[in-house]
């Protein structure tokens, strides 16, 4: 293939759909995995029909490490020589103190947030390191650098990615292999909705007063970090909407 290939977990919705959509339009040949496998059909049907881009689709659950390793397995063999890695798949579920927190949302948030990003990296930073060539993007938070209060497990979970990160830099550097991070504060996704289980007024609350980032705005940037000359690394990239200025300070007007 003489396309480049990239593998954005979680396309089916915000930030990953958003990206594969520029990545697509940018000659990109794509691998896109989720859960919801209708949406990652239909999004196939489209891009392979619009834009000059073949599209693979993986189906599973990153959280589940056989499935991951089931998937990435199945892959045709020229699907394999991946040259981008994006580590998007992730989610904040609930919002609360560790007193009373629900543990099953923890469990969720790390499974999916850093033993995700992990399984998705072991098997294919093999694969990048046989070619001596490649790109791993992780998507961090604003919650990877600060905290705030009731969001100890999703901010402690983008911390893990943070550090996690800066050590595969490290390792994977003798191999010529590109690792980079961005880090956004909010974007006005399917996130909010998901962490307030489908509550749609709190969602929306969360974005009112102000203008959040949006999806666009995060795959702009991406295709910027993985468009840089071989000598060029972004390694970490904070970026946020202009009436934020921490993870806790907006300037709303309401
Ligand atoms: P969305 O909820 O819109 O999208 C999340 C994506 O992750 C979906 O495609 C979803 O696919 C996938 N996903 C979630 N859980 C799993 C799972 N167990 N297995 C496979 N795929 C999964 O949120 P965003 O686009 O906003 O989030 C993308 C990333 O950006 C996340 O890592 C998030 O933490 C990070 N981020 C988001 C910010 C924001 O304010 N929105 C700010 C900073 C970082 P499906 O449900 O089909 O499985
Ligand atoms: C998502 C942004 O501020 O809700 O990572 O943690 S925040």
């Amino acid at each position: 293939m003489n396309q480049k290939i990239a593998l954005i977990t979680g396309a089916t919705a915000g930030i990953g759909f958003e990206t594969a959509n520029l990545l697509a339009q940018n000659g990109y040949n794509l691998i896109l995995t989720g859960r919801r496998k209708e949406r990652l059909e239909t999004v196939k049907k489209q891009f392979e029909l619009n834009y000059d881009c073949k599209v693979q689709i993986l189906n599973f659950d990153i959280r589940k490490r056989k499935d991951v390793e089931k998937a990435l397995s199945s892959l045709p063999e020229e699907w394999k020589a991946i040259d981008v890695l994006i580590n998007n798949a992730g989610l904040a579920a609930g919002l609360g103190p560790v007193n009373s927190a629900d543990v099953d949302d923890w469990e969720n948030m790390i499974d999916t947030n850093v033993k995700g990003l992990l399984y998705m990296t072991r098997n294919v930073s093999p694969w990048m390191v046989e070619r001596q060539s490649g790109h791993i993007v992780n998507i961090s938070s604003i919650a990877g650098k600060e905290v705030y209060p009731n969001g100890s497990v999703y901010c402690g979970s983008k911390h893990a990615v943070a550090a996690i990160t800066k050590a595969m830099r490290i390792e994977l550097m003798p191999s010529g292999i590109k690792v980079s991070s961005i880090a956004p504060g909010a974007v006005e996704t399917e996130f909010s909705l998901v962490r307030f289980r489908g509550d749609e007024e709190k969602a929306a609350q969360v974005y009112k007063g102000f203008t959040p980032l949006n999806a666009k705005d995060i795959a702009e940037t991406i295709l910027f970090v993985i468009t840089r000359p071989a000598h060029v690394n972004i390694d970490d990239l904070l970026i946020m909407p202009t009436n934020q200025a921490s993870a806790r300070d907006f300037n709303k007007k309401l």
